[in-house]
């Protein structure tokens, strides 16, 4: 199609495929007045006008009839016709039919389906007076190929369109005036960039959160390389995809809602993603800090190690060299690796109620042993609270990994000045 001197209207010329179809246009000899909601019609126009097109920028609401009347009715004044409409306004905001309310269902409706109509309506009497006009309205293929999951009210109203598109062809083709539509696929603009990454990593820790509640360990390794590849940072990753998910299943295990094989293999689900997420949680923190030497274990009677595994990891991502003894571990155990590798802190972790005692003991036991101002005790897990700590004489507590390397760190540098 000869487009020189040619006048077009496109809407939603902002950003995306509007401002790259009034390029595309201008580049040709058009004349173009450039629509959007937005104020970035102002940028485009500029950007046009830059390399010597001409362009015309509006502000204009599409599901406004009267707003586009008067878009048309200046567009007309200026440049003296309209050849060309691009109806391509419209947006996408990802939700699932389950979450969508009635307004945003409008929302879309009215942007992308009535505002098609609007913009037509408008243009159509310069149309039809000049016996010439090219109508383009933008479909996609959600709405003639494909459905798209979380985008029914999208796909609704670019089906919305074909069907408009057909009826209306046929309608003003006798006055010389064409109508078409395209469906593109999907096509990366700032747009659809955002709500992909802000929807892919919502969507990827939800995914890590549910593996974890169904115990399902290929689901849970393939959402942590998700969730690297997506540049999700570790850490978030595990807190808040693989962390909610234990924590709900910890809530339906004392609901009783599940039992102990749901929980084992919830466990194993959250051992496999970590497997992942570690050494690249590991990279990053690596070197951030002077050596300084932890003993870790998980105390006698006590076989849950996952939180413990996690206040390891943070600690070696931070920089400190870990000596983890597992889990069950005797008391006697930590004080004996602790003399043997000169560490600086000695940290017991317990889930059970029935294993604190043993915290206790690791501390009187390093008293009766002359060797309790040589290391500073950090003890935490899920019944063991601040004030409980402080009860047994212990130096630190942390309710989770980030507080107990940020305890950590300060109790190294206050009581051994590292
Ligand atoms: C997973 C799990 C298991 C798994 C453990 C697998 C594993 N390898 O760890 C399995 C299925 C094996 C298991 C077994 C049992 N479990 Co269990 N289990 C859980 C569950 C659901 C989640 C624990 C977990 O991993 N949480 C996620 C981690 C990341 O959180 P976290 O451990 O709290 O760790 C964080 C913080 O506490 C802190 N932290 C942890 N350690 C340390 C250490 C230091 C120094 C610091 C500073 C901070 C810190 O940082 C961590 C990371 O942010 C909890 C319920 C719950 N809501 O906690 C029950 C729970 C702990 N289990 C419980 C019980 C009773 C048992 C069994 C006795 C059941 C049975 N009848 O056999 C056995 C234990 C047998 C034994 N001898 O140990 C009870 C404990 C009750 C109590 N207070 O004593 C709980 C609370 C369930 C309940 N509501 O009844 N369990």
């Amino acid at each position: 199609m000869k487009v020189k001197d040619r006048v077009a209207i496109i809407t939603g010329a902002g950003q995306g495929i509007g401002k790259a179809i009034a390029f595309a246009l201008a580049r040709e000899g058009a004349r173009v007045a450039v629509t959007d909601i937005s104020g970035k019609e102002v940028d485009t126009a500029e950007e046009i006008k830059a390399f010597g097109g001409e362009a015309l920028p509006l502000r204009l609401d599409v599901t406004n009839y009267l707003g586009a009347q008067k878009a048309a009715k200046k567009v007309h004044e200026i440049f003296g016709r309209i050849d060309i409409l691009v109806n391509n306004a419209g947006v996408y905001p990802f939700k699932s039919f389950e979450e969508m309310e009635e307004a945003d269902w409008d929302r879309v409706i009215e942007i992308n389906l009535k505002g098609t109509f609007n913009c037509t309506k408008a243009v159509l009497p310069y149309m039809k007076e000049q016996r010439y006009g090219k109508i383009i309205n933008i479909s996609s293929i959600a709405g003639t190929v494909v459905g798209f999951p979380n985008l029914s009210h999208y796909c609704a109203s670019k089906a919305g369109i074909v069907g408009f598109t057909r009826g209306i062809a046929l309608e003003v083709a006798k006055y010389g005036i064409c109508v078409n539509a395209v469906a593109p696929g999907p096509i990366e603009t700032p747009g659809t960039l955002a709500e992909v990454i802000l929807l892919n990593h919502e969507e990827i820790l939800r995914n890590l959160a549910e593996s974890v509640i169904s115990g399902d360990e290929e689901k849970a390794k393939d959402f942590a390389r998700k969730a690297l590849e997506a540049g999700i940072d570790p850490l978030r990753a595990i807190n808040e995809g693989l962390m909610r998910g234990m924590s709900r299943v910890g809530d339906d295990f004392s609901k009783l809602k599940i039992y102990l094989p749901e929980v084992m293999m919830a466990a194993e689900a959250m051992k496999a993603a970590l497997s992942i997420l570690e050494p690249a949680a590991l990279q990053k923190g690596a070197g951030a800090l002077k050596k300084s030497k932890v003993v870790i274990g998980t105390i006698t009677g006590d076989i849950h190690d996952i939180g413990k595994n996690i206040v390891a990891m943070l600690l070696r991502a931070n920089g400190f060299e870990v000596y983890d003894l597992g889990r069950d571990v005797p008391i006697d155990d930590l004080i004996r690796k602790a003399e043997e590798v000169g560490a600086d802190i000695i940290a017991a972790s317990t889930l059970l109620s029935t294993s604190m005692p043993y915290m206790e003991d690791l501390i009187s036991l390093l008293k009766e042993r002359g060797l309790r101002d040589k290391y500073i005790v950090m003890v935490g897990g899920g019944p063991v609270t601040r004030e409980w700590a402080a009860s047994i004489g212990a130096d630190g507590y942390g309710d989770d990994g980030e507080e107990a390397v940020k305890v950590a760190k300060e109790l190294l540098q206050r009581v051994k000045g590292k």
